[in-house]
């Protein structure tokens, strides 16, 4: 078995991912929004490659995504939606961004950054966490699988009162921010688009369902694992998921 070069792309964004990893989709779902190339290389998260001494020189956190590009190395995918919808048009054009997916005004990018830190607190420690618990057997919000019966209460109750915030927020309006997509419904989309995994019925909160809707409605929408087969990790499949994954990659 050979072990791809974690080394970046020489003009390319590197993005250090696994297809399975609900913060990996956020990026993957923008790069195909836009049309941004990226030099993707696979971090085999189910045999613990986000804690190699490799790739911790990359991202000292040990969690994916990271991307690297040009002089600048990126360890959230907050941080990396910004850049990414920032720099590039909607056409997939390098250097004059920003995307209508970002903003050039400091008062909407805040309105924007407002749901990113939603979703890195709330959802991440709330649906994400449920998710990734029931689904992948812990929680690995960056802890890896440590998580106590305490970490599943505790995340099911961010989870409902998460829910309940979004679908307040979506009785009247149709997108998170400024009337139209933005990095802020991606980032909010990816965990709460996979609940099923965690049992969560997200459409148990209508303005919620209405919404994933017409996030997957979106020109250039990819969809991820998770959102199509909810019980593939509990079923048994897998293993044959992430072999497939590999052997795409080249591993
Ligand atoms: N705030 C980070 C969270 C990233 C994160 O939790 N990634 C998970 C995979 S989706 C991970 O790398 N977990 C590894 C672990 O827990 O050891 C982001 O949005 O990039």
């Amino acid at each position: 078995m050979s072990t791809p070069s974690l080394t970046p792309h020489t003009t390319l964004p590197t993005l250090y991912h696994h297809p399975e990893s609900a913060a990996s989709y956020k990026v993957l779902l923008l790069a195909s929004h836009l049309s941004i190339p990226l030099h993707r290389v696979l971090i085999d998260l189910p045999a613990d490659q986000n804690k190699s001494p490799a790739y911790l020189a990359i991202n000292p956190r040990g969690s994916i995504p990271a991307l690297i590009h040009g002089k600048h190395t990126f360890n959230d995918s907050a941080a990396i939606l910004c850049y990414l919808a920032g720099s590039y048009s909607d056409k997939g054009k390098w250097g004059i961004g920003p995307s209508s997916y970002w903003s050039g005004d400091a008062g909407e990018q805040a309105e924007i950054v407002d749901w990113l830190s939603f979703s890195s607190s709330w959802i991440q420690f709330g649906v994400f966490t449920v998710t990734n618990i029931i689904s992948f057997g812990g929680a690995r919000n960056g802890v890896g699988t440590y998580h106590t019966e305490s970490t599943l209460e505790e995340a099911k109750i961010r989870a409902y009162k998460s829910l309940e915030i979004l679908d307040k927020h979506l009785e009247k309006e149709k997108w998170l921010a400024l009337n139209r997509p933005t990095i802020a419904d991606i980032a909010c989309f990816a965990s709460v688009a996979c609940a099923r995994m965690g049992d969560i019925d997200y459409a148990k909160w209508e303005n919620v369902g209405r919404w994933v809707d017409r996030v997957k409605g979106i020109e250039g929408w990819v969809t991820s694992r998770g959102i199509e087969d909810p019980m593939y990790m509990r079923e048994g499949r897998g293993p044959e998921v992430f072999r497939k994954i590999l052997e795409e990659a080249g591993k």
